[in-house]
Formats: C-alpha cells, structure tokens, sequence
C-alpha cells in the first residue's frame, strides 16, 4: 500500500543538487570580509559550503514539486513542503556534496510533521466505551459499506460483540448487500424501510446494543456528495442523534485531490475523527494520504486494500515515509 514514485523525488533532488553543485565553486570574497581576522576560516567555508539563494531555490523547486505533483500530492502540502525546506536551505551554509542529503533530510522532516497526528488505537477505544459507536460517510461508491464489513471482521477477531445499521435508506439495494455481509459475518443488522430516517436506524441499533450489552454499533450510511445540502444536513442530524464516538470519513485512494476536498467538506460538516482510504490496491500514488492527513489534521486509521475482508492494513506512517525513499 502507499507506493511512490520515489524515483521520481530522488530524480528531482538529484537534479536540484547538482545544479547547486555546478553554480560558481568558488565564490567571491569581499574586499570586507577581506580584513576580518578569520580570513582563511571564511575562504575555506566558502570553498566548502554553498549557499542557496530564494530566488534560486524557487527556480529549482519546480523539478520537485512537479514530482510530488505527479505522486498525488495536494497543492497545500506542496506549498507547506516548499516552506520547510526553504527555512531549512534558504542561505544557510550547505556542505557542498551534502546538499542533495539535506534536500532529502528536509523533505523527511516535513512529512514527518505532517503525518505526526497523534495514533488511533480502535482497539483501545473499544475496550474504554460501550457500546463504542462509529459512524461512517463519504460520497458515493467509496467503500463505506466494504469498509464496515472489513472493520466488522477485524472487530470480531478481537473477540468483541456488535451490531450494524442500515442507515443508508436511500440506494436501492443497499440495505441488501449490507445484510449479506451481517449474514455472513454472523452479527446482527438493525434495518428499517427504503425512505426511513437514518437517524432513527442509527438509534434503533444503539438502542439494541444497550439492551443486549454488545460493544460496537457500527452505522452505514448512504454515500452522499459534499455539495448535496439536504443529505449533508441528514448527515449532521444522525451525528447529533446518536452522537458517534467516531467519525469515519471513507475516501477513495484514487480520486486524489477530490478525495483531500471531500474529506476537507465533511469536516467542516461533521468534525470528523479518523479517515478509511480504500482502493489503495489500484492507486500506485500515495500522495493522498498524506494530502488528506494535512488538509484535515486527521490520522488515515486504515487503508482498504482489495475486497476481501482481510484488505483492511493499519495506517502506519513509518512505512509512508519508507515508501518515499527517505
Ligand atoms: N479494489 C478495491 N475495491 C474496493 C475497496 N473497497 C471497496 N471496494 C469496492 O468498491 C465498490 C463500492 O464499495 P461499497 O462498499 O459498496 O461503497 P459505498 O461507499 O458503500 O457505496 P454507496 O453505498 O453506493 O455510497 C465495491 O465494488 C467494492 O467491492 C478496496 O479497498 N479495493
Ligand atoms: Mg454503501
């Protein structure tokens, strides 16, 4: 999961670099400086650093923000990438042979920061509520559904009870297919009819879990667009119905930047607390989750790799940043 064109970024710094390296060896010494005592300490720095100026090092981050770009990258992480490494570089003496090492060191750095969001341990949380409830959304197609049969799975094997809701009363045959996975996961599903309120199922199953002492609802919801105001406002009254103690945004790898901007509507709406990326299986980019972390300051819990029950992977940052090559 989360493959890079990591060749690509190593290309661009490589390139960066060496236009660094090639500019002037030598650079003029000014009569001033000149007369300073540490005259043989101020040559040698300039014959063994190099300096970068703004102008330059705007000229040269093209090479790597085109790369980025290419590896489904937001603008904004772009920009913010562009910041750290000019306050890390920008005229700063840089050991000549070393300058594509700091490129890439200031580059880690950055995405280090912004993937360090804090972990969700779904487990641990699990374990402090009952019943523990989680809501899912996301536009249409995302996988919520797939992702809540996954998520039942990983659930179970941990030896915990639930139940699920058939909160989308709105595609036709969802509630069938979400059926078929509680069939076949054995846990029981809380439906109403096609056209109901899904806030009222979301609480039906709430209201079940309680009285049987399970430990996790788990709410399915119909796939909803951003810019839809009505299904957005149906969206903010099952939040404030049954008051989720997770909001799960589901998003598809493969859409890229829409993905970051949906992701970014709905928590505008809602506040949500974690994000699923599916599809991660066919997008070779995994630009998007660090996009997404960074536009909603939300960790990526799970990234859905297929659509076996067992395509679920925990998001582990480490890996993102060993992906990029760095
Ligand atoms: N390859 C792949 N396919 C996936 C993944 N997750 C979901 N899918 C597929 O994507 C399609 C849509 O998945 P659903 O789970 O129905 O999506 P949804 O968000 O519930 O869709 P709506 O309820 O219509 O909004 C299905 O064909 C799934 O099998 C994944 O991680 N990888
Ligand atoms: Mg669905």
């Amino acid at each position: 999961m989360f493959k890079f064109f990591k060749e690509k970024i190593k290309d661009a710094i490589g390139k960066i670099s060496k236009k660094v390296e090639e500019e002037e060896k030598v650079e003029e010494i000014k009569p001033e400086e000149k007369k300073e005592k540490k005259v043989i300490e101020r040559i040698k720095e300039k014959i063994t650093t190099k300096k970068i100026s703004e102008s330059k090092f705007d000229e040269l981050f093209w090479n790597l923000e085109v790369s980025l770009m290419e590896n489904n990258m937001a603008v904004e992480v772009i920009d913010k990438i562009k910041g750290d490494l000019k306050k890390e570089i920008v005229d700063m003496p840089l050991k000549r042979n070393k300058i594509e090492e700091s490129l890439l060191d200031g580059l880690k750095k950055s995405i280090d920061d912004v993937l360090d969001l804090g972990e969700i341990d779904l487990i641990k949380l699990i374990e402090k509520k009952k019943p523990f409830i989680i809501a899912f959304f996301g536009i249409n197609g995302s996988g919520k559904t797939t992702s809540i049969a996954k998520i039942t799975n990983l659930i179970l094997k941990k030896k915990f009870s639930c139940v699920l809701a058939a909160s989308d009363t709105f595609r036709a045959a969802s509630v069938e297919q979400l059926q078929e996975h509680a069939d076949k996961l054995k846990v029981k599903l809380i439906k109403h009819d096609y056209g109901a309120d899904p806030a009222a199922v979301a609480f039906d199953a709430v209201e079940h879990a309680n009285a049987r002492d399970l430990d996790v609802v788990l709410i399915d919801t119909a796939g909803r667009m951003h810019t839809n105001v009505n299904l957005m406002d149906e969206m903010k009254k099952i939040v404030r119905v049954v008051k989720p103690d997770l909001k799960i945004f589901v998003g598809e790898a493969i859409t890229g930047n829409d993905c970051v901007e949906q992701a970014k509507r709905f928590n505008e709406a809602i506040g949500i607390d974690g994000i699923i990326l599916t599809k991660l299986d066919i997008d070779e980019k995994g630009g998007a989750a660090i996009s997404i972390s960074y536009v909603t300051k939300k960790p990526v819990l799970f990234a859905g790799t297929g659509q076996k029950y067992s395509d679920l992977e925990e998001f582990d940052k480490d890996k993102i940043v060993k992906n990029l090559g760095l």
